[in-house]
């Protein structure tokens, strides 16, 4: 195997016997397999794109594709499999519908077929199909880039078509990307596409941003409760806001209680969800600290998008650990798709909750959250008269992931130590890092501003952008605001790649620069965007204050 997707691959270099995040070889490898088919199903939608419309249901099925190889996502190597197999029918299909147009000269996976099961396994393991086949080092690094940064694409824009929202011409991308991957473009194609893929990742945000506030409303301030009642509760972990919206329905006046773990936090925050009295708050932390919580919260888990991570040897959870969507887990019930205008069944979870003891309280008080850009801009005259008057001296935007290292201590202790006259952006999972020092407010303004899951950073850039018209400035980067952006799995790059395509300079890495940047293509980052690694807490403080 070699993995090196995720910012915590082995030594910053890249898993090569086992994933640090506890993927086995046969699963990193069928993972492989999958990108592989889906580089030849890209290749024969790039052929029909010249003949028509974009095919939609294989874009579809790219998402959902993409979106199994993200970090922490798909553990059970039979639905990977079945996903496969689903793969090359795609392919199949595609090929047919070019007829007698099919392309001369195409790559080997646009032509490799499987006799049966046991080929597929073996070609999962050859060099072929590896992320090593690229022998250059900048190739690979930019081809990586690239695919990697699609992935965050394709899960914000499956996020969205689950709610109905979809666009062909993300789906064309996300085509165009994994077919670029199969030829010998030039460093300065390459660098264009993966610049691309920046500008994609700003639409495709914006999808899902219209998506889930068209469906849901806009997020808005709320205090959430991260104690416990005394029912049986489910817990409900992921991203994915219609899995919430069914369940809290499907839970309604059963006596059994939801939670939100990790990422799901922020469902807190929308009017639609905030009705239900059985929604009793958020319970835990952030997603590596799941094996204690899930066993102490007593009842069914629904992980509807990543986090997952493997279970201990002595876990008691998995009986009660539910998947669903993209997620798998051998031994893990799996909860199937909806049906066409119907809702998923998740009844034996109510069922299974009755008969579990209410959650062991962890921790007690409040959270306050929900700062998503409508928020925020209904703010903005606040905010907009503390930073003119000096209340607010700075922003710093630090979204994106957190992680098990325990060089994330750093964010913490950026947070701690930022003077009181500087106001915390975040989105995503890393704000569990922060989010509960009580860190004070602004003349009523909070100090740590929530806008959701790392799926809505995309507000985060509406702040910004909104800033720069309020106050008439010409660049984004004459706003006092500073990016210390910390990153884990694949739709953080996607972020990183929307940042850049919007403009941003400067942005600080951490707490380790990705292991898939070669020297060249980091010094073309460094170079063009001012990107940069993390340093000591005080340096990057005085740094970060200084506007640098
Ligand atoms: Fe956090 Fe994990 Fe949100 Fe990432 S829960 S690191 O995959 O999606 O952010
Ligand atoms: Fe390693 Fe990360 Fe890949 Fe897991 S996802 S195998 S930890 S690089």
């Amino acid at each position: 195997m070699f993995c090196f997707q995720c910012q915590e691959t082995a030594k910053n270099q890249g898993c090569t016997i086992k994933g640090v995040c506890g993927k086995p070889e046969t699963t990193a490898d069928l993972q492989d397999l999958l990108i592989f088919v889906c580089k030849g199903i890209a290749v024969y939608a790039e052929a029909l794109k010249q003949q028509g419309p974009v095919d939609k249901d294989a874009g579809r099925f790219l998402c959902q594709a993409l979106f199994t190889t993200i970090t922490n996502v798909a553990w059970a190597d039979d639905a990977i499999i079945a996903r496969i197999e689903e793969a090359l029918e795609v392919r199949g299909r595609l090929k047919s519908r070019l007829g007698d147009n099919v392309p001369d000269n195409l790559p080997e996976c646009a032509t490799w077929t499987p006799r049966d099961r046991s080929d597929l396994q073996s070609k999962a393991q050859s060099e072929t199909v590896r992320i090593t086949a690229a022998q250059n080092q900048d190739v690979r690094s930019l081809r990586e880039l690239l695919i990697i940064g699609c992935k965050g694409i394709a899960a914000y824009a499956d996020h969205a078509a689950v709610l109905g929202h979809e666009k062909e011409e993300i789906y064309g991308f996300l085509m165009e990307a994994l077919a670029s991957t199969t030829s010998d473009l030039s460093t300065d194609d390459m660098v264009a596409m993966v610049l691309k893929a920046g500008e994609f990742a700003v639409t495709t945000m914006a999808l899902l941003d219209e998506a889930n506030t068209k469906a849901y409303g806009n997020p808005e301030i709320t205090e959430v409760n991260i104690g416990v009642r005394g029912n049986p509760g489910i817990l409900i972990s992921g991203h994915d806001l219609k899995d919430m919206e069914e369940l809290l329905k499907q839970t309604e006046g059963t006596g059994v209680d939801v939670y939100t773990h990790g990422e799901m936090l922020p469902a807190n925050y929308y009017p639609a969800f905030k009705k239900y009295e059985h929604f009793v708050g958020n319970y835990g932390g952030s997603w590596w600290q799941q094996a204690s919580e899930f066993e102490s919260f007593n009842g069914p888990i629904l992980m509807t998008t990543n986090c997952l991570v493997p279970l201990k040897a002595d876990s008691t959870y998995l009986g009660r650990l539910y998947t669903t969507g993209v997620v798998s887990y051998p031994g893990a019930a799996h909860i199937p798709e909806r049906v066409a205008g119907g809702a998923k069944d998740f009844s034996a979870l109510v069922a299974q909750a009755k008969n579990c003891s209410a959650p062991v309280e962890i921790e007690t008080g409040s959270i306050v959250g929900g700062f998503a850009h409508n928020q925020v801009l209904a703010l903005a005259d606040k905010v907009v008269e503390a930073v003119k008057s000096g209340a607010i001296k700075r922003f710093v935007v630090m979204a994106g992931c957190d992680g098990r290292q325990k060089s994330r201590s750093y964010y913490t202790e950026v947070a701690e130590n930022l003077p009181k006259d500087t106001i915390i952006l975040t989105a995503g999972c890393a704000k569990y890092r922060y989010n509960k020092l009580n860190l004070g407010d602004i003349g009523g303004i909070p100090r740590v501003l929530d806008a959701g899951q790392c799926n809505d950073s995309y507000s985060l850039a509406v702040i910004a952008l909104k800033l720069k018209e309020v106050f008439g400035l010409d660049d984004i980067n004459e706003l006092p605001v500073s990016y210390d952006i910390a990153w884990y799995e694949q739709k953080a790059v996607a972020v990183l790649l929307a940042l850049l395509a919007l403009g941003v300079k400067g942005i600080r890495l951490g707490p380790t620069l990705p292991a898939f940047l070669s020297p060249n293509v980091a010094k073309v980052l460094v170079e063009n965007f001012g990107i940069k690694p993390i340093g000591t807490v005080e340096d990057d403080i005085n740094a970060m204050l200084a506007g640098q």
